[in-house]
């Protein structure tokens, strides 16, 4: 009985001896393998490229004085202001009364229009606030006053092509 299973079992050791064998000549070989790079890396992308800041209106564009003088409280001095089309203006308003004014200018003929730019309300004497806005690009008679006293502080910017 026991001659009969020698060779059966001889097999069954010796093939995974084999292969044992195979797989340690290749490990003595040195490894069949590499590390391999991890792929294509993405390289780091680049900052976004900042878009320059806008310059602004271009040129240093007009200054326009105006004021509230305290012999004429409730007035704008010169009432009625001609600008270019489309210019980059400075309002300097000036106000030299005791009562608090400001500048408000409107797109358009009234004040139902939005506004365009105004200055901060101040107190005088002696006081100077200051508004920059590019005037409309049609020409026109744009109306402005002082949010202060509506109905009776008020002017027009008189806009030419
Ligand atoms: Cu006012």
């Amino acid at each position: 009985m026991a001659g009969m299973h020698p060779q059966p079992k001889l097999i069954r050791f010796a093939l995974p001896l084999a292969i044992a064998l195979i797989l340690s000549a290749c490990a003595g070989a040195g490894p069949g393998w590499t590390y391999a790079p991890l792929g294509p890396t993405a390289a780091p992308t680049a900052a976004a490229t900042a878009t320059p800041a806008p310059s602004g209106p271009g040129g240093p564009g007009l200054t326009i004085e105006v004021k509230t003088t305290d012999a004429n409280p409730l007035v704008f001095e010169p009432a009625m202001i001609e600008v270019p089309a489309n210019t980059s203006i400075t309002v300097n308003y000036t106000n030299d009364s005791a009562i608090p004014h400001n500048i408000d200018f409107f797109n358009g003929a009234d004040q139902t229009s939005s506004s365009l730019a105004k200055t901060d309300i101040v107190t005088g004497p002696g006081a100077v606030k200051s508004v920059t806005f590019t005037t409309p690009a049609a020409a026109g008679d744009y109306f402005f006053w002082c949010d202060v006293h509506q109905t009776s502080m008020a002017g027009m910017l008189h806009v030419t092509q």
